[in-house]
């Protein structure tokens, strides 16, 4: 080849030979890499789509609002948890009165009779429990966020 008597012109041809052997692997080793992929492809798969996302869910407490039943001695939900600024209400259910008696805040209804509703809306960030001052085993959460 022309190569050779070019570089050879600097030194002995046997300087030569090594450099090309190792251009002639550096060849082997990008064709062994090209079959690669091929060997890999089976490891695609397994991401399938979510689950349906059901079509119509039941209306929810509008946002900004939490409601709580009272019904056959307990708050239900127990613990809500509402924003800055949201309202809470309490519907009685039962046919004994209750109340919702905060701890801390003051927080205290009448007497709610069935289907009396009292509402209050929280201004400021914290975790706020009550009871029923008639049955004071009666708890309730309100988590107010941020
Ligand atoms: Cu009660």
């Amino acid at each position: 080849m022309d190569a050779h008597t070019a570089a050879g012109g600097k030194g002995p041809a046997k300087r030569i030979t090594p450099f090309r052997w190792s251009v002639l692997g550096a060849i082997a080793v990008v064709g062994l890499a090209a079959c690669a992929p091929a060997a890999s492809n089976s490891a695609g798969y397994g991401s399938a789509a979510g689950p349906p996302t059901s079509a119509s869910a039941p209306p929810a407490v509008p946002a900004g609002a939490a409601e709580v039943g009272i019904a056959n001695f307990k708050f239900m939900p127990a613990t809500v948890t509402i924003k800055v600024g949201d309202t809470v209400g309490w519907t009685n259910h039962d046919d004994i009165g209750h109340t919702v008696s905060f701890a801390g805040p003051g927080i205290n209804s009448k007497v709610l009779q069935r289907n009396d509703r009292f509402s209050h809306a929280f201004d400021a960030p914290g975790t706020y429990t009550y009871i029923c001052s008639i049955h004071p085993f009666m708890h309730g959460t309100v988590v107010v966020t941020s």
